[in-house]
């Protein structure tokens, strides 16, 4: 597919493919789970795009096995799955349900037994519909419920998870599911979300500090980071891209490294008590990060209601999501993390990392992604220069090893290196499949 190779990975780099419970597990009802928001919210007409759930989705949670003997012949080092918590505590709080751990037992052993490293996240968003009852993530009790949830699935996996990653993106969580209302639990409070990232990040700090009392493994937080491309070469241009990149980027990575909050947009102070800021910046080990594409930024009319106006950034193809395909991107921001964070900065996996294509099988049933191939081609390369240039990165995780269910896209978009049927369930390996597993052999 193309010309050369990417470049030589160091030894012991870490290969993997990564997904999310409520995308992938299906089995809503089964072994006690409770409801989580993103039942309700899948569940409220007009909220999903194709008005499907995550009821199935790809019923991992009864075909696991199989999935995973995919990604033994993958040839990955490692998998990064989420843990429902309503599974482990179906109301948010109180006794833990084992048959719910389980699944994970069973999960991480099966892992484990094909030389895989389980590396697990604890939120990726579908928290119990019990605490957003009693306020989601504007309640602060969230984030000390957060660390008594994960002390309970540490107790039980302790060191057979090889890595944890505390939360997935509080950043699109706060954005798409308080401030705009887009995700789950559907609320729109603007900049008025803030104390949700604050509780979230509280909740990080808590639940670090009680994985330490439980496991040797490294701890982690994943974020989502977009780096600014500007658009416009102006004074007013220059402080809108640096109110965004504050708020995208900045809100949730300055006060884990010990610089507190930075001047952003909506932060209140008054959420924020005395040792917070120490609880947040407990260390952590590895810095997981995120990457889709950047974001074009230039100042917003004068009687706009946002500081900055995001504007399409044109001359790069695009995915079916329409984010524009952009590698140097990511070689933008793995080198801005390290000049701003210097020895600060632990070393950095890239959790997540991959795109969306209407991918359909041919009439022989083979599915061709020649563009995901491209994709992961020129982002593996940003990931060498990113790394010649300094900054250590020490994995790479494709988002995904499934098609799954893509929140409010519902199945509309396929981020796959296997194409799943939804009908049948059955699994189909892409070509980006083959391509990657080639790759990994070769590294
Ligand atoms: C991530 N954005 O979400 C999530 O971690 C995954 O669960 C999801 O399937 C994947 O990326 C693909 O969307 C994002 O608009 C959602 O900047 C939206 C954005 C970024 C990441």
């Amino acid at each position: 597919m193309t010309a050369t190779p990417p470049p030589r990975f160091p030894a012991g780099f870490r290969w993997g493919v990564s997904t999310s419970a409520y995308q992938i597990e299906g089995a809503a009802d089964a072994d006690g789970r409770g409801p989580s928001i993103w039942d309700t919210f899948s569940h409220t007409p007009g909220r999903i795009a194709d008005g499907s759930t995550g009821d199935v989705a790809c019923d991992h949670y009864h075909r696991y096995a199989g999935d995973v003997d995919l990604m033994a012949d993958l040839g990955v080092s490692a998998y990064r799955f989420s843990i429902a918590w309503p599974r482990v505590q179906p109301d948010g709080t109180g006794p833990v349900n084992p048959a719910g751990l389980d699944f994970y037992d069973r999960l991480v052993d099966a892992l484990l037994a094909r030389g895989i490293d389980p590396v697990a996240t604890l939120f990726h968003w579908d928290l119990p519909q019990a605490l957003a009852d009693d306020g989601g993530w504007f309640a602060r009790d969230t984030a000390h419920r957060f660390a008594g949830y994960a002390d309970a699935v540490a107790a039980r996996l302790g060191d057979r998870v090889r890595l944890w990653i505390t939360l997935n993106e509080p950043f699109v969580h706060m954005t798409f599911g308080y401030g705009m209302g887009v995700h789950a639990p559907g609320e729109v409070h603007l900049f008025g979300a803030f104390p949700t990232a604050h509780h979230q990040l509280l909740g990080h700090g808590l639940a670090v500090q009680a994985l330490r009392a439980r496991t040797t493994s490294p701890v982690a937080i994943a974020n989502n980071y977009s780096p600014v491309w500007l658009r416009g070469d102006t004074d007013a241009d220059r402080a809108a891209g640096a109110a965004y990149d504050a708020l995208h980027n900045r809100l949730f990575t300055d006060p884990l490294f010990g610089q507190g909050y930075p001047d952003a947009p909506g932060v209140d102070s008054t959420v924020i008590h005395d040792g917070d800021l120490a609880v947040i910046a407990s260390p952590i080990d590895v810095l997981g990060v995120n990457y889709y594409n950047p974001t074009g930024i230039r100042a917003a009319d004068a009687d706009a209601p946002l500081p900055f106006e995001l504007v399409p950034l044109d001359g790069h193809p695009t995915t079916a999501f329409d984010w524009p395909v952009a590698p140097d991107g990511l070689h933008d921001l793995l080198t801005g993390l390290h000049t701003r964070y210097g020895t600060a900065l632990p070393p950095v996996e890239i959790t997540e990392s991959g795109c969306a294509y209407d991918d359909v099988p041919d009439a022989d049933g083979r599915v061709h992604d020649p563009e995901r191939i491209a994709y992961l081609d020129g982002h593996l390369r940003a990931v060498r220069r990113a790394m010649a240039d300094g900054v250590d990165v020490r994995g790479y995780f494709v988002w995904s090893l499934l098609d799954n269910w893509e929140w409010a896209e519902g199945f509309t978009k396929r981020f796959g290196l296997v194409h799943v049927d939804f009908d049948t369930q059955q699994r189909t390996p892409k070509s980006s499949y083959a391509w990657f597993r080639d790759l990994i052999r070769a590294e």
